[in-house]
């Protein structure tokens, strides 16, 4: 249980820090205004699957950090791989007919846990950079095959694929289109996504899932499939709310995507690295896919690093006719990174650790979250593999949500918190993607705080 310090020094020194970080620090996806008002929880040290606050509380972190701390926190092989590559050669670039062993390394070790088709990668220092960098190979690939009105990129309405002005736009999130307005990039188009709790109506879910698949057909007989380029897609989509598709869905896009010859990009930014119980979501939903952005677990997040792995079929090309792809980072492929990342990934194959989600710590999982289902503001309790969300509702039956202004699913988030349990909300949905190094009585620990805070919010938010 969570400990709470109210020692004076302490309780001191976490006002200064929340006063200078109100003061001189913009957070990402932040309201300053509202966050001043209630002061920024700070977060000081990890262990294992646990974070600890700057008063002493200890939370069990039902996030992964950002979806993205996949081996826990505390692993000092981790920590030495980035010792030794900062001793040895902290930076150095590729750009100019150079480069260093463990970019290579971590090249060549990436075609091994991959799908066949894939033996090359772009490296990035982020997911948003690797989304940058597939809309432009993309968009080169069919300039070089002399198809150069192949321009549109069809992805999907509440896709996240990150936060730059291209990842923004292959995204499908409202609010960032809005902002992000005149500056969106040209010839992203948005179906809409397969996402049952919400919009299945009296469909079946196979019923459903083809016909969520089908506006991809529909949008490339409308834009004329000549002119399409490819699809995006994450596996699950995770920031949208961990939204699982129906098995009918990927098989029928992946039929659609072959029938227009388009190029198929799964975005595995949340589900490469274990999440899913295999090394990559593309695995375990029978997805073949182009080019499959990554980053977050591939460093257990220790060290900021994204890629871009390509298939034969694109490389070749590139390759063969490309001459200089004018595209690069001064940190892709950092040294350090590519350290970590290889140290992790040989943790993760050496301990058995996406085999253990896949047969074990998985399906515990998946009981236990399918368990949430009966609580009485619960609409729905989904998991695959290490994630899971569930559907906050005022009314089981009619699946009628808490009107806006109670916030549900913030109030939940809140008391979370403050039992010692991260979940994020997503509106009224509530999302877990934990370490993959969770034991039994930590997914019992989660459930259990979890019930408690629903029990909370259910009394806070009025429920009948
Ligand atoms: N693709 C996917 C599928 C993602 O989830 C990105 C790309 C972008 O990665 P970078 O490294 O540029 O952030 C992501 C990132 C949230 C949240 O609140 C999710 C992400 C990032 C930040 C917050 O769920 N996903």
């Amino acid at each position: 249980m969570s400990a709470i310090h109210t020692d004076n020094a302490v309780n001191k020194l976490t006002r200064d820090w929340q006063e200078r970080d109100h003061q001189h620090y913009i957070h990402p996806f932040t309201d300053h205004k509202e966050l001043g008002n209630k002061g920024t929880r700070i977060i000081t040290d990890a262990e294992g699957v646990y974070i600890r606050d700057s008063e002493g509380n200890e939370i069990l972190d039902g996030m992964a950090g950002l979806w993205c701390v996949n081996l826990g926190y505390g692993r000092q092989e981790l920590v030495d791989a980035a010792t030794r590559q900062m001793q040895q050669l902290p930076y150095y670039n590729s750009f100019f007919q150079t480069a260093h062993p463990p970019a290579i390394e971590l090249s060549a070790m990436l075609g091994e846990i991959s799908p066949p088709q894939f033996n090359h990668t772009f490296f990035t220092g982020s997911g948003s950079e690797a989304n940058d960098t597939v809309l432009k190979l993309v968009r080169r690939y069919w300039d070089l095959l002399g198809e150069t009105q192949r321009k549109v990129i069809i992805s999907r309405k509440n896709a996240y694929h990150g936060s730059t002005i291209a990842a923004s736009s292959l995204g499908g999130m409202g609010e960032m289109h809005k902002q992000t307005g005149a500056y969106m990039v040209p010839g992203i188009e948005h179906i809409e996504q397969p996402y049952y709790f919400e919009l299945g109506g009296d469909l079946s879910e196979q019923e459903f899932g083809l016909q969520q698949a089908q506006f991809l057909e529909k949008k490339i007989l409308q834009m004329g499939a000549e002119n399409v380029a490819a699809f995006i897609g994450e596996p699950v989509q995770g920031a949208g709310g961990v939204i699982i598709p129906p098995a009918s869905y990927w098989p029928e896009i992946q039929r659609i995507c072959r029938k227009y010859d388009i190029l198929l990009i799964a975005d595995e930014v949340i589900t490469g690295f274990g999440r899913l119980g295999e090394w990559f979501g593309s695995t375990r939903l029978g997805i073949e896919a182009d080019l499959m952005p990554f980053a977050k677990g591939v460093t257990s997040g220790y060290l900021p690093l994204g890629g871009v792995l390509i298939a034969d079929r694109v490389a070749e090309v590139v390759i063969a006719k490309g001459g200089e792809f004018a595209h690069g980072y001064t940190y892709s492929g950092h040294p350090a990174a590519c350290a970590v990342a290889l140290e992790n990934i040989r943790i993760l194959r050496d301990e058995g650790i996406i085999e253990r989600v896949r047969d074990d710590i998985g399906p515990y999982f998946n009981k236990c979250w399918a368990g949430l289902a009966t609580h009485p503001i619960v609409g729905e309790a989904r998991s695959i593999g290490l994630v899971g969300a569930i559907e906050i509702v005022a009314d089981k039956a009619t699946r009628e949500r808490f009107p806006k202004d109670k916030g549900a699913g913030g109030v939940c988030r809140d008391f979370c918190f403050s039992n010692g349990l991260v979940m994020r909300p997503v509106g009224d949905s509530m999302i877990v993607s934990p370490p993959l190094v969770m034991e039994h009585s930590h997914i019992d620990e989660l459930i259990e705080k979890a019930r408690l805070s629903l029990d909370l919010t259910a009394e806070a938010v009025g429920a009948a």
